[in-house]
């Protein structure tokens, strides 16, 4: 799977991509990451991607001609493989593990990260899609692009691997994690719960299932209905 991300600070990623199972999946060329960097289509002297707001008001916005010929530039490489073009802001739509399975589908995802106060509207016309992490307002759209870039590159085949495992964990059956012990079995008077010691797998799992039903209800009942 490719990764394309258009951002102002490429220099933002390098270090989250040379640790761990990125880095791994990096070297083992299970996921490619271009990370490029949007000046590069910017035409005038100045290297400019931003201007004032027509009907006035603070700050900049990023303009889109600019984006227009970054996207027709990287689009007219892909050979019609399965593409989206994703845009980083907080009117997009909240992303969730559901759409991490849905976009571990496609060959290539461009990623555009904003910077200044927001985007000329019509930069919206070119994009597939627009994603938000959450109901906050960032800097920048560099953290909402490595969070879609890792949530989905650790559904890529091999990249998370059996100790990690994506089988078993929040989300993945639509619940939160249940509880989980590892040494010692007494600390500090907190004692892991008897069942995971019994040896009897079946009841293992019954208490694990329950556990995770019932953490669900109290910290995200919104996850049930
Ligand atoms: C995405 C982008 C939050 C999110 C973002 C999110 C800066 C977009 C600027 C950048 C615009 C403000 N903040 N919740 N910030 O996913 O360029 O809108």
């Amino acid at each position: 799977m490719r990764f394309i991300i258009l951002t102002l600070f490429p220099e933002a990623f390098k270090s989250y991509f040379d640790i761990s199972l990125i880095k791994r999946a990096l070297s083992k060329k299970l996921i490619k990451i271009e990370v490029r960097n949007l000046r590069d289509w910017a035409k005038d002297a100045h290297k400019t991607l931003d201007d004032r707001p027509y009907g006035g008001g603070v700050g900049m916005v990023m303009r889109a001609d600019v984006m227009d010929r970054a996207l027709t530039a990287l689009k007219s490489k892909i050979k019609s493989q399965k593409s989206k073009v994703i845009l980083l802001t907080p009117q997009g739509q909240v992303f969730n593990q559901k759409l991490v399975n849905k976009l571990a589908d496609y060959k290539t995802l461009i990623l555009i990260c904003g910077r200044y106060e927001g985007f000329d509207e019509r930069i919206r016309k070119l994009v597939d899609m627009e994603i938000s992490i959450g109901d906050y307002v960032l800097t920048g759209g560099e953290i909402p692009a490595m969070a879609v870039l890792d949530t989905v590159a650790r559904l890529v085949p091999g990249v998370v691997g059996k100790f990690e495992s994506t089988v078993n964990e929040s989300f993945s059956d639509g619940l939160l994690e249940y509880p989980q012990y590892t040494r010692p079995e007494n600390y500090k008077g907190m004692k892991v719960p008897k069942v995971l010691l019994s040896g009897n797998h079946k009841k293992v799992e019954v208490w694990r299932k329950q556990q995770a039903l019932k953490r669900t209800r109290k910290r995200r009942p919104d996850l049930l209905r």
